[in-house]
């Protein structure tokens, strides 16, 4: 886009993913949302724009209500405790919302509920009937996660109505076979239900338009491509509300038991912590979500692309008074040493822990999370890194930069900001420079580039920091005292430029740094200017911006880790399962086992679990799907024999027709292992 086109907006309206309320926030939610969000949310109001930042807790859903069964708690009591603790763990690292709302709040309650009925009144909304699963011992209908089954694809008998966690397929739990409650134990009815759906199908034209046509060049790839992969697939009616007991009653007579879906609620959350925030500030709410000057960003994880891009907008493009987001700068996912991070694994690092083991180092955190970001692919966290990045940057470059700078104001001119002479050369050019970077870092951080933004500001701090190493002022003081004003007077300047610039990323160094200065904070452009210290002004003692992160130190977070490996191993291990009921001779007899020999296996394309593989059965060779990808490699499985269950009906799994099934044995770390025979049988072997 061009610089004359580019639309001028007069409001911003931020938002960041309301985190449910269900656990800690970890490195992953920071690096991916939070950090990037807040980097952005700062740089506007230090262009004096007009911002709201806006964040909140996510107080509903199905989760919540079973992490409070597993507690013997309310829901209330599972939200409540979260919730202040995530508002804390933001607080402590800087995060520097205009509101942090939560949505069990009745302003929430009432939005939601007014939104809803707009809709409904409108007939915006579609009602329709279904059968669903009804557990009649405790007369509650049943959410997917609170049934589970057998897997039809690779027959795991704890899959769950929503997905198999063995072979990764996403599942109706009308799927499961042998569908059980979770609650009860006993096998759920089928009732019939009522609910609100929105036709999402008839956004299509709209959605083509404003996305595929309107954000082809300034949407991330990643979530342009999500969007597109969704419309093109077709887009279907999703309900709207639940049968569950916790959320946002249904507005609407004779609906007792229902909800507003959590997803349909969580993205109204961000209006009514708005209108929370209007309410504090006497500012009306309405021009930020309603004005088209306004602009609306939503920073989000790449798991949330389809509510924040197609599900959320259709909502307020059908409730017909609210603007759409300009752009939602989704992240991909941060793994932890090499490890996807997991709460229930516990492989994560977590806020609350890392405030207390690197106190007063939040900076260090988010300079390493913004540094490594999952802007553009999934990136990995790891405690070296973050050693040397704090080590060989942060300390050696920005630290010691202005460290030395002021120790040497100190030293030769008691601390007093001294005049310069004639410029030389090598002066103006570091001058012209510094000039420079606040239009480039702004240019990178309107375009979301936030890691590219974060290595220019360093690249403020290498100037300065090469500018005194080649005029080394310690040499030349004895005889030259005039030509060391000159220098610290300039090595001052880029430092008041970095106190303003860094405030958006390192916002705790950055206002150290202007004590040490003794000035005000100051707005981005005045970084451009050379003169913000003046002749004779006073600047304070110098203190340690970062400090060195010792080998011990990492070491201890890293044996943290490997515990936590072992301890996961060490649960995986689990009693062996009680035995089944007897059967009879004729029962057994009734399987077909036979010998036989793998001879090609190759990924079933999209799943993650699923190998497709050919045996030689002695009869001919026959195709069998099995859900052992995560543990074997295709080509490493040609020539293996196994024991295969012939006369099992035939089935289809993904496309492909499966007959038969390989019978794998569970090993200690929760992997499947071949069972075979341990001489070379020929195939078709009979085993009895
Ligand atoms: N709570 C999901 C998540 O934390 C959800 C986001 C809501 S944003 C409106 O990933
Ligand atoms: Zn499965």
């Amino acid at each position: 886009m061009t610089e004359e086109k580019k639309k001028t907006f007069e409001r911003y309206t931020v938002t960041s993913a309301l985190p449910y309320a269900n656990g800690p926030i970890h490195i992953g939610h920071l690096a991916g949302v939070y950090v990037p969000a807040d980097i952005y949310a700062r740089y506007l109001r230090s262009k004096e724009r007009d911002v709201v930042f806006i964040g909140g807790s996510d107080e509903h859903g199905v989760p919540i209500t079973i992490k409070a069964r597993q507690e013997n708690i309310s829901p209330q009591d599972v939200v409540d405790k979260y919730h202040y603790m995530i508002k804390d763990s933001f607080k402590k690292f800087g995060i520097s919302f205009d509101v942090y709302s939560r949505t069990s709040d009745p302003i929430h309650h009432k939005t939601a509920s007014l939104f809803f009925k707009k809709l409904h009144e409108e007939g915006k909304l579609e009602e329709k009937e279904s059968e669903q699963f009804y557990d009649e011992a405790n007369n509650q209908f049943l959410a997917d996660r609170y049934i589970t089954g057998t897997c039809p694809h690779c027959s795991y008998e704890k899959a769950y109505g929503d997905q198999c966690e063995n072979c990764g397929t996403s599942l109706s739990a009308t799927d499961l076979i042998n569908p059980r409650s979770v609650l009860s134990g006993n096998k759920p009815v089928m009732k019939k239900t009522r609910h609100w759906y929105l036709p999402l199908q008839d956004y299509e034209p709209m959605l083509r338009q404003w996305i595929l046509e309107g954000h082809k060049a300034d949407w991330k790839t990643n979530v342009y491509g999500q969007c597109k992969s969704w419309i093109d697939q077709g887009l279907q009616a999703r309900a709207v509300t639940r049968d569950l007991d916790w959320g946002v009653k249904v507005p609407l007579e004779g609906t007792e038991g229902k909800v507003l879906y959590v997803w349909f609620d969580a993205p109204i959350g961000y209006i009514s912590a708005t209108r929370e925030w209007s309410e504090k500030t006497g500012k009306d709410w309405k021009p930020y979500w309603k004005e088209n000057d306004s602009k609306l960003v939503h920073f989000i994880g790449k798991d949330n692309i389809v509510f924040h891009c197609i599900i959320f907008p259709s909502m307020l493009y059908a409730e017909g008074s609210y603007i759409l987001p300009e752009n939602v700068p989704a992240n991909e996912f941060l793994n932890l040493e090499g490890d996807k991070i997991s709460t229930s694994r516990n492989w994560a690092v977590w806020l609350h822990e890392y405030l207390e083991e690197f106190p007063g180092q939040q900076d260090v955190l988010r300079y390493v999370l913004c540094a490594a970001a999952p802007e553009t692919k999934d990136n990995d966290f790891t405690w070296k890194d973050f050693q040397t990045r704090n080590n060989s940057e942060l300390l050696a470059i920005y630290g010691n930069f202005v460290n030395r700078t002021l120790v040497l104001t100190h030293k030769y001119f008691d601390g007093k900001v001294p005049g310069t002479g004639d410029l030389q050369a090598i002066d103006k050019e570091v001058l012209e420079q510094m000039a420079k970077y606040p239009q480039i870092i702004s240019n990178s951080l309107e375009n979301y580039r936030f890691r590219e933004a974060l290595n220019e500001l360093m690249n403020l701090a290498r100037l300065g920091n090469k500018y005194l190493t080649d005029c080394e002022p310690w040499k030349i003081f004895k005889q030259d005292p005039e030509r060391v004003k000159t220098i610290l007077n300039i090595n001052l300047q880029v430092c008041a430029s970095l106190a303003i610039l860094s405030e958006p990323f390192l916002p705790f160094t950055s206002e150290k740094l202007f004590r040490m200065l003794d000035l005000e904070p100051l707005k981005w452009d005045a970084s451009a200017k050379g003169d913000l210290l003046k002749e004779g002004h006073n600047i304070n003692a110098p203190e340690f911006l970062f400090s060195k992160i010792e080998d011990e130190a990492i070491q201890n977070q890293i044996d943290k880790l490997i515990n936590t490996r072992k301890n996961n191993k060490a649960d995986s291990q689990k009693e062996p399962e009680a035995f089944k009921d007897d059967i009879s001779y004729d029962d057994f007899i009734k399987m077909d086992l036979r010998i036989a020999t793998i001879v090609q296996a190759e990924k079933v394309s999209k799943t993650r679990k699923l190998l497709k593989l050919t045996l030689d059965t002695g009869l001919g060779t026959r195709t069998v799907v099995s859900g052992i990808a995560e543990f074997y490699n295709p080509e490493d499985i040609i020539g293996q024999q196994v024991v295969l269950l012939v006369n099992l009906k035939p089935k289809t799994i993904k496309g492909i027709e499966s007959h038969g099934m390989i019978l794998m044995a569970e090993n200690n770390d929760g992997e499947f292992v071949f069972v075979q025979p341990d001489k070379i049988v020929n195939n078709g072997g009979v085993i009895a």
